[in-house]
């Protein structure tokens, strides 16, 4: 298999850790996605990617799959151990939940693509633009905190093993904390991502910092 990637994608660091904790290799192809030169806007790899957007799996058969979820529960079905879903249905559409309620709704409005977007056709400058960031990431947060909060039963987001909850979890908290924001204001999450650090899958596949 191979990976399009970037090291400070919180998308690609999901990806990455679901391939540690399944014990699979992946050839990192690396995409650069900072700027208008960015590799990820090039016509070159919408050929691949027509999102222009990284990760993206390329199977060994030669498929490509996109979006972080597709390509996790991908994993997850060529190799069941250790599971990234919970065992019952409510588990399952649990995790799910707060899988999507960080990557559609908070990490969606994150991207270099929005800020470019916000500046080029808003005339933000790179204030606002933080600003805007931080609103979404702490609106967001609050919101994924409370649906863990409220039917929370294991030492992870969703029992006792880590899901795809904690997968998405995980990079989405570790760049809130870049951003200034003290994850003790959210203290399931910290809780979580306290625990989450000692594990190494999590450990060694944080996005890597903005430089
Ligand atoms: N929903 C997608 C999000 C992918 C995404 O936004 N990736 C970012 C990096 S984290 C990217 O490629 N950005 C390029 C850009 O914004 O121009 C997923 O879960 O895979």
């Amino acid at each position: 298999m191979k990976l399009y990637q970037n090291e400070i994608s919180s998308a690609t660091s999901r990806v990455r850790i679901a391939l540690v904790l399944k014990g699979l290799t992946a050839e990192a192809l690396p995409v650069t996605i900072l700027g208008e030169e960015a590799e990820s806007r090039q016509a070159e790899y919408r050929k691949i990617n027509p999102q222009g957007l990284v990760p993206a799996l390329l199977t060994d058969s030669g498929v490509l799959i996109t979006q972080s979820l597709a390509i996790i529960e991908y994993l997850d079905e060529i190799k069941p151990e250790p599971p990234l879903l919970p065992q019952t249905a409510e588990g399952r559409a649990l995790a799910r939940s707060i899988a999507l309620a960080i990557a559609a709704e908070i990490h969606a409005l994150l991207p270099p693509r929005i800020g470019l977007h916000l500046k080029t056709t808003f005339n933000a400058d790179a204030d606002a633009v933080a600003a805007w960031s931080r609103h979404w990431v702490d609106e967001g947060m609050a919101a994924v905190e409370t649906m863990i909060a409220g039917r929370r039963q294991g030492a992870f987001a969703v029992g006792d093993r880590p899901s795809i909850a904690d997968i998405f979890l995980f990079p989405q908290a570790i760049s809130a904390r870049r951003m200034g924001f003290d994850l003790a204001r959210w203290p399931n999450i910290a809780g979580i991502v306290a625990k989450l650090e000692g594990v190494r899958a999590f450990q060694e596949n944080a996005p890597a910092p903005r430089r």
